[in-house]
């Protein structure tokens, strides 16, 4: 079964890209299986190494959009592109938006080992 960790890694970790491709967002919402059953209105990819991403627990602790104290935001801005559902678009024709950014990143820590499992926000 899929852990958190690596329900993470499926949904917000891609450190080969960006791809300067507005297509990016329709390829990888599908290609990480996010458009299955309802399309995912908003999911944020992460162009960073694995470990840069996973040290951010380390970084700054922060409140949680929900409440949660476990939140963390990334020293440095990091490269990302942001995936927004078209207003138009219904399922299973899902359209998302393709915007590429440099942000700060906030991510929700849990376990042992203490790593990302929940994209909370960028700043
Ligand atoms: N979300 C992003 N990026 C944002 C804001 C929200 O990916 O800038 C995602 C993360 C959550 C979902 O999914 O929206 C609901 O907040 P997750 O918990 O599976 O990471």
């Amino acid at each position: 079964k899929e852990s958190p960790a690596m329900k993470f890694q499926r949904q917000h970790m891609d450190p080969d890209g960006p791809s300067n491709n507005s297509n990016y967002c329709n390829q990888m919402m599908r290609r990480r299986n996010m458009t299955e059953g309802w399309c995912k209105p908003v999911n944020t990819f992460v162009h960073e190494p694995l470990v840069d991403v996973q040290a951010i627990c380390l970084q700054g602790n922060i409140t949680c959009k929900n409440g949660k104290p476990n939140c963390h935001k990334s020293n440095s801005s990091m490269n990302i592109t942001d995936c927004h559902k078209t207003s138009g678009s219904k399922y299973p024709n899902c359209d998302y938006q393709t915007s590429q950014k440099e942000r700060h990143v906030i991510v929700a820590c849990e376990g042992n080992p203490y790593v990302p499992v929940h994209f909370d926000a960028s700043v």
